[in-house]
């Protein structure tokens, strides 16, 4: 195959990387290839001291740590300095997937003020699309300076989501118009070719068939050579597993081996 005929799931993420934009993006796919990592672990805990050690003990096998900063309890400042160091010394990116979904407006205030001062540390947010290009010109205006980056939700895990066919068109669209900060998607299958943007999904894991709440589940395997997802994101199935390191590793190597198949066939 020619270079023009490949298409982006062929195509190495460190060639991707040499085609982003926004910092946020090429850093990440760069930790991607240097750690052999596509995986993305949800701590979805409730206090800093969990959120830390498994931070701690599971950094060396992700390219990128999710939290949800307002599910912590005893949330303090020093949590995101030691979330920061780590993330310095381990070589991973930080998502805050706190789905934005307001007017631009609000949206920068809760982005960078509050409590949490999100822009402050994370490298990248999650936002809705349902508001209109509007929560991206507000987020944007101010992380673009702090080479930060986000990404829309396109299409959800959870059995019944409301986010198909033309929402996930427009979301699309509005990707494509802010596709300097608008580093790719939250979706279930690949929606889109241009090379640079990353499609994460979640709703993977090597054990479980169904979830809580209609949230649903496929294996690395499917979500990236069969849906063409690039980064999957993993939660309970390694920070509820009996040994979570191992876990991690598990689906660290399934997510590569799936990728490298990709990349063959
Ligand atoms: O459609 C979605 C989007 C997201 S960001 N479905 C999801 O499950 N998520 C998030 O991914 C969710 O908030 C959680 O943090 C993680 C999945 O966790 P798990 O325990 O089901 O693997």
């Amino acid at each position: 195959m020619s270079n023009a005929q490949l298409t982006a799931k062929h195509i190495p993420y460190i060639q991707r990387a040499m085609r982003c934009a926004n910092p946020s993006a090429k850093e990440l796919f760069l930790i991607m290839e240097e750690k052999r990592s596509n995986l993305s672990v949800a701590i979805d805990v409730t206090t800093k001291e969990e959120l830390l050690f498994l931070a701690k003990a599971l950094a060396p096998h992700v390219c990128t740590i999710k939290t949800h900063i307002d599910m912590i309890t005893n949330f303090d400042i020093h949590l995101l300095l030691e979330l920061q160091d780590l993330s310095h010394k381990h070589r991973y990116l930080v998502i805050e997937d706190r789905k934005f979904a307001d007017i631009g407006k609000t949206s920068k205030s809760q982005y960078e003020g509050g409590m949490y001062k999100i822009s402050n540390w994370a490298h990248l947010v999650t936002a809705h699309s349902t508001p209109g290009p509007g929560v991206i010109e507000g987020l944007r205006k101010t992380g673009l300076q702090l080479g930060r980056g986000m990404v829309l939700l396109a299409e959800m895990s959870s059995q019944g989501s409301l986010a198909t066919g033309q929402y996930t068109e427009a979301t699309i669209q509005m990707a494509q118009q802010y596709s300097d900060f608008v580093i790719g998607f939250i979706s279930q299958h690949r929606i889109v070719e241009e090379p640079y943007f990353i499609h994460m999904t979640p709703g993977v894991s090597l054990s479980e068939n169904s979830g809580d709440f209609r949230q649903q589940y496929r294996t690395p395997e499917e979500a990236i050579c069969r849906d063409g997802c690039d980064l999957i994101i993993v939660g309970s199935s390694i920070i509820n597993a009996a040994d979570p390191v191992a876990a991690a590793r598990e689906h660290q190597q399934a997510g590569w081996e799936a990728y490298e198949k990709r990349l063959g066939s």
